[in-house]
């Protein structure tokens, strides 16, 4: 493809817009993203719940997600659902629902490292939550024979976290914040989007 169809685009997915645009309601954490965004003004409001209806993710499937933990879930769907910068990952995805996925979306190590330090405490069952849970009443539950366990144990460092909860969807990489290298999930949107030059430099070195 040429560098231009890897900018400003939306990956086909399940809850997608066909292409970004201005979203003047962006939710909460979402609303960095307003200017340009994939995500609809009610994908946004939907990411902040606990049971949404987005994919039915249950987030307390060993107990309750403390909020200093589950504010950075909140902030990865915003990313995945909004981004409008992570054209240079998006892949071909062989699932039910969904055409194209993301895949080693490099995230800038303080974004990680943040994430995984917030999380440390709680518990939970599974390494990659894309796939294996126990549908049988309409939401995620750990499968048969699963332990919780704390994520200091089921992800040992920040690498693991980032990389195998969605399936290789990020890269750890030890770039920083602001260096224009690695994808943000957090942002001040008052000094603009951070992520469209990330976006740019990853599209003229990939292909
Ligand atoms: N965040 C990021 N950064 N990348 C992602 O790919 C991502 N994906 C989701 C949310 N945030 C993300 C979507 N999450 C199932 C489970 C989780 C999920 C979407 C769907 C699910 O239905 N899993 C089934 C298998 C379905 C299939 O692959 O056909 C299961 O077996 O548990």
């Amino acid at each position: 493809p040429d560098r231009d169809s890897l900018l400003n685009v939306c990956m086909d997915a399940k809850h997608h817009k066909t292409k970004p645009g201005p979203e003047g309601m962006l939710y909460e954490q979402c609303a960095p993203w307003k200017d340009n965004a994939c995500c609809t003004a009610n994908t946004s409001l939907e990411a902040h719940k606990d049971q949404s209806y987005l994919y039915s993710f249950n987030w307390n499937h060993c107990g309750v997600m403390p909020p200093k933990c589950k504010r950075h879930f909140i902030q990865d769907t915003c990313l995945y659902e909004c981004s409008p910068n992570l054209g240079p990952w998006i892949d071909q995805a062989d699932s039910s629902w969904r055409r194209e996925r993301i895949l080693h979306v490099p995230l800038c190590r303080e974004d990680c490292e943040q994430w995984w330090e917030d999380c440390r405490d709680y518990v939970t069952c599974k390494e990659n939550w894309h796939k294996g849970w126990n549908w049988a009443t309409g939401t995620n539950r750990c499968p048969w024979g699963s332990m919780c366990r704390p994520f200091s144990q089921v992800f040992p460092r920040p690498k693991d976290l980032c990389e195998k909860i969605w399936s290789n969807s990020y890269r750890y990489t030890t770039e920083q914040r602001g260096s224009g290298r690695c994808i943000q999930m957090w942002f001040d949107p008052a000094q603009g989007n951070p992520n469209v030059v990330v976006a740019k430099y990853y599209a003229w070195k990939k292909r």
